[in-house]
């Protein structure tokens, strides 16, 4: 098997709920200050409930671009990885290289703390603005990128809310 393939088959595709996965490690789609917020990282809290916030306001917040690791609480995952992603402005405000440092900065927390498995969701595609056919791209190349020179860290999925949002992936992991 070429090295290639070997690396698709260490992504996966998921279309659901990513606080109902039960891997090492899902990515929330943070804020700088690392409270909760609405979407996903709503939807992380109260499934996590309370004490993920307390131990994220002992963190000292998050710059955009990077991430910082807490314990799962009531969630499946042991650990979930924070990781604050662009607010879209256009284009020109550093956004794509921002967001491809959170999921590099997350992949590196991942390995860091001996995470086998890791879920993301489409950080900054929300309520951040960012263009989902844009952000997919830069999502999975720099997922490739990562697990091409790492093998600690065995299964990336990426983890889609919507149908749309998952034929963006399909169409990028699998078409290209
Ligand atoms: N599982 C998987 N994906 C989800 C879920 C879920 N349970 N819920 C939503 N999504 P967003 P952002 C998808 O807005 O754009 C928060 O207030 C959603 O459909 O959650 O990075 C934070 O605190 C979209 O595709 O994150 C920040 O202030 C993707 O998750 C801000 O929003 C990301 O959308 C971050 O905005």
């Amino acid at each position: 098997m070429s090295e290639k393939n070997e690396t698709s088959t260490r992504i996966e595709l998921i279309k659901g709920d990513i606080t109902q996965l039960s891997v090492d490690a899902i990515v929330n789609a943070a804020n700088e200050s690392l409270r909760t917020g609405g979407g996903v990282c709503g939807a992380i809290h109260s499934a996590a409930g309370p004490e993920l916030e307390k131990e994220c306001l002992t963190l000292g917040g998050c710059k955009t671009g990077d991430a910082k690791i807490t314990k799962g609480y009531k969630l499946p995952a042991k650990w979930v990885i924070h990781a604050v992603g662009p607010i879209w402005h256009g284009g020109d405000r550093r956004e794509d290289e921002l967001l491809a440092g959170c999921y590099r900065n997350s992949l590196k927390l991942a390995e860091k703390h001996n995470i086998k498995t890791i879920a993301f969701p489409s950080i900054s595609t929300g309520i951040y603005g960012f263009p989902i056919e844009r952000a997919v791209k830069i999502a999975i190349r720099e997922v490739k990128n990562f697990l091409e020179e790492n093998t600690s860290v065995e299964k990336v999925a990426f983890v889609c809310f919507s149908k749309r949002d998952y034929n963006h992936y399909i169409e990028v992991l699998y078409n290209n």
